[in-house]
């Protein structure tokens, strides 16, 4: 290939990724992570950092190593921390949301298999913006092995 050759084709590249970042929003995750799990646990926990370039709200998450992914929020309510699920996340313009275990969470429910430290998870995270355009973003999270709150046993 000739030089000109070549720097066309990087060029048809550039223009065709701008036309891409055009199309939908963006949506940058940042961070994200699974927690490692023992064999048998049947559920475990995946965290990130969501930021979108316009106001938007987090659906859903989905992922092939769990039959059910739901999202979850974490609450006090009379000095007992409790968590269920919710319908969405606000994903406010410009600010970077952490989903966290303290906080919103998603769980993977009914693991198919154990998650070791080092795999890498895919998620398919759905980010809607206030048009009501969808997006789907792939996310590949490592695992790691982190001591602390044992999510399985609070479901
Ligand atoms: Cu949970």
């Amino acid at each position: 290939m000739t030089a000109v050759q070549h720097l066309k084709r990087i060029t048809f590249g550039v223009a065709l990724l701008g036309l891409a970042a055009h199309a939908s929003a963006q949506v940058l995750v940042t961070d994200a992570w699974v927690r490692a799990t023992v064999p048998g646990q049947p559920s475990s926990g995946a965290f990130m950092t969501i930021t979108a370039d316009s106001d938007s709200k987090l659906l859903r998450v989905a992922s092939p190593v769990a039959k059910d992914v739901q999202i979850h929020e974490m609450s006090m309510k009379d000095d007992v921390m409790r968590m269920g699920p919710v319908d969405s996340v606000a994903l406010p313009a410009g600010k970077a949301v952490t989903l966290d275990p303290d906080g919103y969470h998603v769980m993977l429910m009914g693991l198919t298999g154990q998650i070791k430290e080092g795999d890498h998870v895919p998620l398919t995270l759905t980010v809607e913006n206030a048009k009501g355009e969808k997006q789907a973003i792939e996310v590949n999270a490592p695992a790691r092995a982190i001591n602390g709150m044992d999510h399985s046993k609070m479901h």
